[in-house]
């Protein structure tokens, strides 16, 4: 195996106790990007840039429990750091799962294989809340992510940037109440339509987790944070704007004030899956990047978020099924299309596993080439 268990307790225990001893940062393109400075060129990650599309990824999570390995800090270093030695990516996403938080509140998650997140007990009726932890003690409950961003940080010797993630409140929810992964998510919208004040007590219980989530990553070394609200696209815009918005707003100004308090600030993110419709009300989050998935166009995005933000997608994940020379010439039209300040490439959604790893390679060295020709013809 890669990590050496004696070494790993030594650096957890080490960085805990002092963590501004993280190695300096030698690659802050992303950083800068996502405030909206000037960059040499474009950085460039992938959703799901760690997974099972790496034939490394997968033989080391052969015959491991999914959520076993979420807990081992050194499984999710080792995993967080496989796609930065094949590709020169502009930074990581922890590895990690957002189904963590409902089972720090106290449910049961299981990974079933060919099914996916399954939740042997989800929540039917309103009065299945009270199955919920009152006070969710987050250090307790997700310390060992916490331990696997800190061991990473060191791990990653400065390479690039680790980002942090959460689920938001409304994604969560619907996972609660739908058992699993689903098409319709009628069972969770049922709630916001028969069960509106419940709906909003469950939102409310889980923000103040995320929030306090969000605060231990970034106390544990994690200089991003990026928040999935994937099954945004679901609602319609009345709904988003009752259900998610003051929610994803909630989270940004929360945790920005507590980091302001300790003189500490990072990047947000959000991203909600399909949520066209929001690209306005989105853009004035407290967010510094928002996320987009491949079905908006570029520069209608721009338009619409007037400059308030940096942009950050939207390459249809399908697209890396085409021929290298035809991936080059997508993303030089959608660079084209976002400029090449104020913006990360990444896909519109996640990798899927049947993907091939050169392509992704040609994808980001795609994105670096033609930002840089771009960059010097300004
Ligand atoms: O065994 C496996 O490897 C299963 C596949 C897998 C992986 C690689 C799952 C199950 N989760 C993950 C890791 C993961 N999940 C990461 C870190 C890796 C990286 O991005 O590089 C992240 C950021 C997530 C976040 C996540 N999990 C989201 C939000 C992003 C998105 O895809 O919209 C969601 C919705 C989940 C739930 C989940 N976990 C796994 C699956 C297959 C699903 C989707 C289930 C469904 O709704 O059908």
């Amino acid at each position: 195996m890669f990590f050496h268990p004696c070494t790993s307790y030594h650096i957890i225990l080490f960085s805990v106790s002092s963590p501004k001893d993280f190695p300096q940062l030698k690659n802050d393109t992303f950083l800068r990007a996502a405030r909206g400075e000037e960059t040499e060129h474009v950085p460039v990650w992938c959703m799901r840039q760690a997974g099972r599309y790496l034939p490394e990824f997968r033989e080391f999570r052969a015959g491991k429990d999914f959520f076993d390995t979420c807990r081992s800090p050194e499984a999710c270093c080792e995993l967080t750091l496989q796609p930065l030695r094949r590709f020169p990516f502009d930074a990581a996403i922890i590895f990690s799962d957002i189904l963590v938080v409902p089972q720090a509140m106290g449910m049961d998650v299981q990974m079933v294989a060919g099914k996916g997140p399954t939740f042997p007990e989800p929540l039917k009726e309103p009065e299945d809340l009270q199955r919920l932890q009152v006070k969710v003690d987050v250090e307790k409950e997700l310390g060992y992510v916490f331990k696997a961003i800190t061991l990473t940080r060191h791990k990653i010797e400065g390479k690039v940037p680790l980002i942090g993630f959460t689920g938001a409140p409304w994604t969560l929810m619907s996972y609660m109440i739908e058992g699993g992964g689903s098409n319709t998510h009628s069972k969770a919208k049922r709630w916001l339509y028969r069960h509106p004040e419940a709906s909003h007590m469950l939102l409310k219980m889980l923000t103040d987790v995320v929030v306090e989530y969000l605060l231990g990553q970034v106390a544990a070394g994690a200089q991003a944070l990026q928040v999935f609200e994937s099954h945004a696209g679901i609602l319609g815009p009345v709904q988003f704007k009752d259900f998610s918005l003051p929610y994803l707003r909630d989270i940004a100004r929360r945790v920005k004030d507590k980091l302001k308090e300790k003189g500490q600030d990072v990047p947000m993110i959000v991203f909600a899956k399909d949520a066209h419709y929001g690209l306005e009300d989105l853009s004035q989050s407290y967010y510094e990047v928002v996320g987009l998935d491949w079905t908006i166009d570029p520069r209608s995005a721009r338009e619409r978020t007037g400059g308030r933000v940096s942009l950050q997608g939207n390459m249809d994940p399908c697209a890396l099924y085409s021929p290298k020379e035809c991936i080059s010439d997508i993303v030089r039209k959608m660079l084209e299309g976002f400029g090449t300040r104020g913006y990360i490439a990444n896909l519109g959604h996640g990798l899927y596993p049947d993907m091939d790893p050169e392509n992704v390679g040609t994808f980001v060295e795609a994105v670096h080439q033609h930002s840089i020709q771009m960059n010097k013809q300004v």
